[in-house]
C-alpha cells in the first residue's frame, strides 16, 4: 500500500461502501437476489458455479428474506476485507 492510511481514508471508504449499497439497491432498502448474485460474480469472477453463488447468497441472507439489507451487505464487505488482510499477510 503506497498511501499511509488515516481516519479520512476510513471515512471515504465508509462513504464508498454506502454509495455501492445504494447503487446496488437502486434506491431501495435491500439488494435483490439477482443483483446480489451479479455483484458476487463480479467480485469473485466467473470461477464460481451458479450453485456456489446461490449458496453464498443464502449464507449472506441471514434472515432468509431473499434480499440483502445493509447489515447483511456489510457481512459481505467484512468478508472481503478479511480476505484482503489475509492476502496482505502472504
Ligand atoms: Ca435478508
Amino acid at each position: 500500500m503506497s498511501e499511509k492510511p488515516d481516519v479520512g481514508n476510513v471515512v471515504m471508504a465508509a462513504l464508498a461502501i454506502n454509495m455501492c449499497f445504494c447503487e446496488c439497491a437502486q434506491g431501495k432498502d435491500t439488494i435483490c437476489k439477482k443483483d446480489a448474485v451479479q455483484l458476487l460474480r463480479k467480485e469473485i469472477g466467473n470461477k464460481a458455479k451458479p450453485e456456489e453463488l446461490d449458496k453464498m447468497f443464502n449464507t449472506l441472507d441471514a434472515d432468509g428474506s431473499g434480499s440483502l439489507d445493509f447489515q447483511e451487505f456489510m457481512t459481505l464487505v467484512g468478508s472481503v476485507a478479511i480476505m484482503c488482510r489475509e492476502m496482505m499477510k502472504e
